[in-house]
């Protein structure tokens, strides 16, 4: 691992820093998980910044960024980790499962091999994370109506068949961080379903917020597909 990698995540890891610096009611882990190219970078920028830039490289290792937003008029402060797809950091962003609230997963809806990697997905997120955390599946670049490849249809059946009584998936919808379709509203039904969650636990434990436990390290896991073009994915 480079040198600049090791330090970003060491920083990010240790402080908890993301510079913003502002006060919060709570604060809630959410990592950004899905194959290689989908778009996680984009749509974690446009919620982020509010920006869309058409080249990014490929994400090396894991990138952290945080976002306050107001819900029931309390401040909510997501630490959002926006992973690798590429299959060779597989071992280290499983490691940023562990003390996940909630996981994004996402697919490309113009390449279907992205989607089809969602069940895989999902298995590393049951393996990994704690059973209660929240899941939202998003399908990015529905401005690409005309190449679709996954039909709305089968990503509610793919739903239904996980089951929506197990603290599992919250919701499923189409974004695009390119018209800037909501991206926002992903954020914000993930903050308030933490938030519900959170404030069920303080009812029951007398807890008054959520904060982040340590990563630790969890090897192995199955090859990603990554719907990049190969050369820009392993280069
Ligand atoms: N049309 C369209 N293209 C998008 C959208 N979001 C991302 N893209 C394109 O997809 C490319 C890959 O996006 P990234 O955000 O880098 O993908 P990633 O999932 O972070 O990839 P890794 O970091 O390698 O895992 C971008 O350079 C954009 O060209 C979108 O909403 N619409
Ligand atoms: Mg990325």
């Amino acid at each position: 691992m480079s040198q600049a990698l090791n330090q970003r995540m060491l920083n990010a890891i240790g402080g908890g820093g993301g510079g913003d610096g502002d006060t919060f009611d709570m604060l809630f882990k959410v990592v950004v998980i899905g194959d290689c190219g989908v778009g996680k970078t984009c749509v974690v920028q446009r919620f982020k910044a509010g920006t869309y830039a058409e080249r990014h490289g490929n994400t090396i290792g894991v990138d952290f960024s945080m976002k306050t937003v107001a819900i029931d008029g309390k401040k909510v402060k997501l630490q959002i980790w926006d992973t690798a797809g590429q299959e060779r950091f597989r071992t280290i962003t499983q490691s940023y499962y562990r003390s996940a609230n909630g996981v994004i997963m996402v697919y490309d809806i113009t390449k279907r091999s992205s989607f089809l990697s969602i069940q895989r997905w999902m298995e590393e997120v049951r393996k990994y994370t704690h059973p209660q955390v929240a899941i939202i599946l998003i399908g990015n670049k529905s401005d690409m109506e005309r190449m679709r490849e996954v039909d709305r249809v089968e990503v509610e059946r793919l739903v239904e068949m996980w089951g929506e009584g197990d603290g599992g998936v919250v919701h499923s919808l189409e974004v695009s961080a390119k018209d800037n379709s909501n991206v926002d509203h992903t954020f914000l039904l993930l903050a308030q379903q933490l938030k519900a969650r959170n404030d069920g636990m303080r009812d029951l434990s007398g807890v008054d917020q959520i904060t982040l436990g340590n990563t630790s390290s969890v090897h192995s896991g199955w090859p990603g597909r990554c719907s990049h073009a190969p050369a820009q994915c392993y280069r």
